[in-house]
């Protein structure tokens, strides 16, 4: 499988690593705006160096309970990393967003892939992905991020998560972006309990079987420290666990914070599918 992007496909025949880049004022602004620039930039080479081939650059928070960032602010975090990446690396850059004027200004920094964890809902968000041909990764949230994980309910996890995918992947090639710059994403921990993240990722082969390129991102997240009992700064197994299953299962996309461990555990999975068609 491929992924259309703006001027160049992207091939999915392996498994890729999506490295993740926050840059929150938490994260990288020590020392002001520049250095924060710097220090992000930084960060995205030793990603690239340890195996990642897209970095995702996100300047808000869509853990439960964050504070809500504005637009300005987002857009000034993100537009110029984003630029002095695509300036000075060679690799694939997503904008983690779900603003409109974010996205709009990110592409135009030279993101390729607008990655929105509420899936191209607010209004314009699809006009903009067109407008710049970008790819775009569509994610299912039960949901806002400050009420999702407050008793989430289903009847069918896996058949309504496909469903909703499905229908915003047909709104957005109804929108005019090409039906193969599509990437589809349960969303683990946005508005599901422990059961319905296991459901999901027990059954990702009925989402890698729509017929478009799956992404997954689980690392570090909270199901790990509840299911196992692990603090964040020991997530790092389980996340590899998970991730070789998912890959086992079909996902094309592993989006992470540990690069290199993530790496290493997809690129063994990805040798084990392919020993399957011999003998
Ligand atoms: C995702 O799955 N996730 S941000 C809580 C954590 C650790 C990590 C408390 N953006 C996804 O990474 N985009 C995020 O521990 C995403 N898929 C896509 N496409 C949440 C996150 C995290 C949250």
């Amino acid at each position: 499988m491929i992924l259309q992007l703006p001027n160049r496909t992207l091939d999915l025949g392996q498994p890729l690593v999506m490295g993740v880049l926050n840059v929150t004022p938490d994260s990288f602004s020590d020392g002001g705006r520049h250095a924060g620039v710097e220090a992000a930039v930084q960060r995205a080479r030793a990603m690239l160096a340890e195996g990642a081939a897209i970095i995702d650059v996100g300047g808000e928070s869509t853990r439960p309970g964050a504070a809500p960032v504005g637009v300005q602010e987002e857009l000034e975090r993100v537009a110029p990393v984003v630029e002095r990446i695509r300036r000075e690396l060679d690799c694939v850059v997503s904008v983690d967003t779900m603003k409109p004027p974010v996205m709009d200004a990110a592409c135009a920094a030279g993101a390729e892939l607008i990655n929105d964890v509420y899936a191209l809902r607010e209004p314009g968000a699809i006009e903009v992905a067109r407008r710049h041909r970008a790819a775009v990764c569509l994610m299912h949230m039960l949901g806002q991020p400050r009420d999702m994980q407050q008793d989430p309910q289903y009847r069918d996890v896996v058949g309504e998560v496909s469903g909703f995918l499905v229908q915003r992947a047909q709104a957005c090639e109804a929108g005019g972006i090409a039906a193969d710059g599509i990437l589809l994403d349960p969303g683990i921990g946005f508005g599901k309990t422990d059961a319905h993240n296991l459901r999901l990722l027990a059954r990702l082969d009925v989402l890698a079987s729509l017929g478009k390129p799956v992404l997954i991102g689980v690392s570090r997240k909270s199901m790990f420290g509840r299911l196992l009992g692990l603090p964040l700064e020991e997530r790092l197994h389980p996340g590899l666990a998970t991730a070789a299953v998912a890959v086992w299962l079909g996902a094309g996309i592993v989006r992470t914070h540990d690069v290199a461990a993530t790496v290493a555990a997809v690129k063994m999975t990805q040798k084990i599918i392919e020993a399957r068609q011999y003998q």
